[in-house]
């Protein structure tokens, strides 16, 4: 089936990322000045990311610096970062002790969904992760959480035995809906068809039962 990407001349494409632009500076968040806009009218898919580690790496230092070091690598190469969270301190979930560094960003690429899984795993294991155990502390952990068609606002699902978007604990992570909801709010839980603020919302204020 042709994607709606390809359906768009290159004129309608640098409308529509035009319009992701603006979109971007309504919200009061700066696109990434390093991406050169020309290059990104190419790019058929955004996804979703959410970024986290706990654990120091020899070179690039503590988490932070590490998810710092991760967003550059994650601007070279099949990926552009269109938008990025702030970086947050979280207390760990599960079993690790160590708090955890978090933030969110949007990548604009061409990789299918499998593909920018395998390019996720390849970047976290760059950086020393071992995927051993789940839940364990880590140095770089990279989980793909909503995807869309760049030109089309509609967002998607995909569901394959090595993956699963939305991501299936989304729902219920603060350090996950928080940084999403600063660059992705509008965009919509396509199961509950509730936009990620409204998640974020609910998770903070629960529903009384009365
Ligand atoms: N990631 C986990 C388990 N627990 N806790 C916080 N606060 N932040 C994380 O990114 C996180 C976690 C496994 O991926
Ligand atoms: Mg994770
Ligand atoms: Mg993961």
């Amino acid at each position: 089936m042709e994607s709606n990407a390809a359906k768009c001349n290159h004129k309608q494409r640098q409308i529509m990322w035009l319009a992701i632009f603006l979109m971007t500076h309504i919200d009061n968040i700066m696109p990434n000045a390093d991406n050169d806009f020309a290059n990104l009218t190419n790019l058929a898919y955004l996804y979703v990311i959410a970024m986290g580690s706990n654990r120091r790496h020899r070179i690039h230092g503590l988490p932070r610096q590490v998810l710092v070091r991760a967003m550059q690598r994650l601007n070279e190469g099949p990926t552009k970062i269109v938008r990025q969270s702030s970086i947050i301190e979280s207390l760990p979930i599960g079993p690790s002790q160590r708090s955890y560094a978090n933030n969110a960003i949007i990548l604009a690429s061409n990789l299918q969904p499998l593909e920018m899984l395998d390019w996720l795993k390849n970047m976290e294991s760059e950086f020393g992760t071992r995927h051993r155990r789940r839940w364990t502390s880590r140095t770089l952990d990279l989980d793909i959480i909503l995807w869309r068609e760049a030109f089309c606002a509609a967002d998607l699902s995909w569901c394959s035995p090595s993956l699963t978007i939305p991501h299936c604990h989304m729902r219920e992570r603060d350090f996950v809906l928080g940084p999403v909801s600063q660059i992705a709010g509008s965009w919509r839980d396509p199961i509950s068809g509730l936009r990620i603020r409204q998640l974020h919302h609910r998770l903070k204020k629960p529903l009384s039962k009365s």
